[in-house]
């Protein structure tokens, strides 16, 4: 019997390689494992170790199964018709006396398609507030601005399955191997084989690094002035695109201007890359038959992180490289639904299937889909951070949040303690109880494992793919069961009126339709192998390269942005003179929420940590069962600590997983696309001495866990 026959077809829960799994259940309907899915597009198949535990979540001892309500400050359990009215009521109370804007929504790019548009739908027609923003504002905004400024579009515009097809492959801040584990390391390796020149530019090397590659442990927040001194030295040496630039771009005077002083003397002194480097790497990349850049969040979750993107761009325009089959330049998104969640409307500024909620066209068009008055339509709201700083200040009241967990993700948690504390009403919908709903709710509803419902998501490179529901949701409801009753209780049933993803599918294929994400054409059936879109008809193949002939702005044509180097807020001085950089362990995803309850993932990453080159660690005087004090202007943090000889040694890094990571990083925001700057933190680092009690700001009492009836 073949794999399509015995189980149900669906996708990873967690990363946005999305690879595909095939559910089996047992007689009884009883989820009892998972098959590989070789059919699987992409991924065909492979998982890594969080994909092959990821079942585990679903029948997992801590699954919430009934609301809870805080009481005397402690969560209980409750009825749902109790739960679902206390919070509504909540909602309805705080808009009744501060106004609609006092509510706000957090959402996040683990949703399905059909979830993501639901809440952004929620927000600005049952809620009525312009305030509704998601978690990929800590994750794929820097890389969405820039493309759209650049190209018209906020999408990855070459296949992946190319990468293994080109002849040079510059990896900027992404570090495969812990966080893109399944097909992207073989495919470079396969290009390497084939004598494809590899470059890494990144102050730690992960595994998929290899001999012969070119590493270059970039200084830390510098990205935008080594791609300003490669295109400037790509004019030296007289290899410009000049056809390309002529009839595709426009901008490029500007641009180019911008970058000509950024020598590559230069460019050495800012970012450690040596000048015969830069002369170097700018004839391999305008010289290649076919290169491909890809970009993940180093350089992304910066202050500068837009900047740094657009510099990037500048270069890959000036090769000619977007549009060119086989070439090209690609962010690498995240979370599950990292692409999908960032087109259907739940970010402050945005209406579904990638429209601008500022544009008064795309606002027609919406309204007059929803059968609602333009009017009625919010406008542009605040950001994830900005919300959080709102709720401090009282302007916000209210708070419904779905997929994502603050109390671990945000940046400067103690000041993001402070502000959600003042909030009066919080609505968590969550599968487990994450250490947020434990410190912050007053409404916990039970949320969804991605076996238990149906839905579609976008994958990494915009392909929209299914995922078929395994088993029945654990508790009463599934998360579009919970928006509908919401929804209901604050008397716009009708706009919700949905069971199955399936049906909002098709009101989601009809709103894109002539869109800029326009799925209209992608019919349920055709999503089981994936459709790239656009697809702007049923007869219409999809869109696997975007770019070939023409940019997605009105007149076709792609637009070089000037931009200068932008300094880190704050920069390390003799206070704090290393920079704390973060990001992932390969056996943990994001806040841990769901990874942290499955044994074989946390055997493998069981706490905290912080990596230092042996040499620093050397002069701090660090002995291996050592635990070392990191102290930045935002807080301070204990951890173990272990030798990575393929870091920087003036940099530290920490997987962000736990708490003790993100009180040390500040909030300050890139000012186009509001992301923090994760990547780049000013510390002190020294030896904990051996007497030394430990004072963290850690407070377990709000750990995230199961709840006792
Ligand atoms: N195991 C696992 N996999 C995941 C996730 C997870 O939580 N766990 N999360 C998923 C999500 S949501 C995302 S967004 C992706 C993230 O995927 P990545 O962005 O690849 O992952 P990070 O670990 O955040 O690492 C970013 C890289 O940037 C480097 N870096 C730091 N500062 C700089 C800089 O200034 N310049 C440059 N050029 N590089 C820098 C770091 O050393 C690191 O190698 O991973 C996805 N995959
Ligand atoms: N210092 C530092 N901080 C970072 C980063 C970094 O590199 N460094 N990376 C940032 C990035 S890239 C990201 S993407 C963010 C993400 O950060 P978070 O927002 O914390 O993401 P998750 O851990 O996925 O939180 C999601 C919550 O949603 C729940 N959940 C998952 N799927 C569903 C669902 O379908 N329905 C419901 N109801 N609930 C669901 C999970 O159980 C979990 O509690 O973290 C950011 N924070
Ligand atoms: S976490 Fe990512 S790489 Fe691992 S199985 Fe899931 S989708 Fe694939
Ligand atoms: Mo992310």
């Amino acid at each position: 019997m073949s794999v399509e026959d015995r189980a149900t077809l669906t996708h990873c829960p967690y990363c946005a390689l999305n690879c595909g799994i095939g559910l089996e259940t047992d007689a009884a309907g009883r989820l009892v494992g998972q098959v590989r899915w070789k059919g699987a597009p992409l991924t065909g198949g492979a998982v890594c170790s969080k994909g092959s535990t990821a079942w585990e979540q679903v029948p997992h001892p801590d699954r919430l199964t009934r609301p809870l309500v805080r009481r005397d400050g402690e969560l209980v359990e409750t009825t749902w018709e109790d739960a679902l009215d206390r919070a509504a009521g909540g909602f309805r109370r705080i808009r009744d006396e501060y106004g609609a804007d006092a509510n706000a929504v957090l959402s996040g790019g683990s949703l399905t398609n059909e979830k993501a548009y639901l809440m952004g739908k929620f927000a600005r027609l049952a809620l009525r507030t312009r305030h509704v923003d998601y978690n990929g504002r800590f994750c794929m905004v820097s890389a969405g601005s820039a493309n759209l400024q650049a190209f018209g579009l906020d999408r990855a515009m070459t296949p992946l399955s190319d990468v293994e097809r080109a002849d040079v492959v510059v990896v900027v801040g992404a570090n495969l191997s812990d966080a893109y584990p399944v097909m992207l390391p073989r495919a470079i390796h396969r290009a390497r084989q084939r004598g494809a020149q590899i470059v890494a530019v990144d102050p730690r090397f992960g595994r998929w690094v290899q001999d012969g590659d070119l590493a270059l442990p970039i200084r830390p927040g510098t990205d935008a002035v080594l791609f300003l001194g490669l295109l400037a030295e790509v004019e030296r040496q007289g290899l410009l695109d000049v056809d390309y630039i002529a009839e595709r771009t426009v901008g490029f005077d500007a641009a180019i201007a911008a970058a000509r002083r950024w020598t590559p003397e230069l460019v050495d002194a800012e970012t450690d890359i040596d000048a015969p480097t830069v002369r170097h790497l700018a004839r391999m990349i305008a010289t290649a038959g076919r290169c491909m850049i890809l970009h993940a969040r180093g350089a992304e979750q910066q202050t500068m992180g837009t900047t740094n993107v657009l510099a990037m761009i500048n270069l890959a325009l000036a090769c000619g490289l977007p549009g060119r089959p086989g070439s090209g330049i690609d962010m690498l998104t995240g979370q599950r639904n990292g692409q999908g969640g960032r087109e259907w409307g739940q970010r402050c500024n945005q209406l579904p299937a990638g429209r601008s909620i500022e544009d008064p066209d795309h606002r027609r068009v919406v309204a007059e889909r929803w059968g609602v008055r333009v009017d009625d339509l919010p406008g542009a709201g605040a950001t994830y951070v900005e919300i959080l700083q709102m709720a401090g200040r009282r302007e916000v009241r209210g708070l419904l949040s779905i997929s994502n967990n603050w109390r671990i993700s945000a940046p400067d948690l103690t000041a993001v303690d402070a502000q959600a504390d003042a909030l009066d009403h919080v609505v968590v919908i969550d599968p487990f109880l994450s250490e947020s709903a434990a410190r912050h709710a007053t409404v916990v509803l039970p949320g969804t494992t991605f076996a238990e419902e149906e839905g579609t998501i976008t994958t990494i490179e915009g392909r929209v793919v299914r995922c078929d529901q395994a088993v029945p949701p654990v508790p009463r409801w599934s998360d579009i069961d919970i928006i509908r009753n919401l929804a209901g209780r604050l008397g716009v049933r009708s706009h919700f009126d949905f069971v199955r993803g399936r049906e909002v599918f098709e009101e989601m294929r009809a709103m894109s339709a002539g869109g800029p994400n326009d799925y209209s054409g992608i019919t349920w059936e055709r999503a089981r192998d994936g459709v790239f879109w656009p697809c702007p008809s049923e007869s219409h193949p999809g869109t696997p390269q975007l770019y070939t002939d023409r940019f997605a702005h009105p007149d076709g044509k792609a637009r070089f942005v000037a931009v200068e180097r932008v300094a880190p807020p704050v920069d390390v001085d003799d206070h704090y003179p290393y920079v704390l950089t973060t990001g992932r362990h390969l056996a943990q995803y994001l806040s841990g929420n769901q990874t942290k309850r499955i044994p074989a993932q946390q055997r493998k990453a069981p706490g905290p940590y912080a990596e230092l080159h042996p040499e620093t660690a050397a002069e701090l005087g660090l002995t291996p069962d050592d635990r070392i004090v990191l102290t930045s202007r935002q807080g301070r943090s204990v951890v173990p600590w272990r030798p990575n000889a393929g870091l920087r040694p003036d940099t530290v890094f920490m997987p962000y997983h736990w708490r003790e990571c993100n009180v040390l990083t500040s909030a300050d925001l890139d000012p186009t696309s509001k992301i923090p700057g994760f990547k780049f933190t000013p510390v002190a680092v020294r030896r904990l001495a051996a007497i030394e009690p430990i004072d963290d700001d850690q407070d377990d009492r709000y750990d995230a866990g199961p709840v006792s009836a």
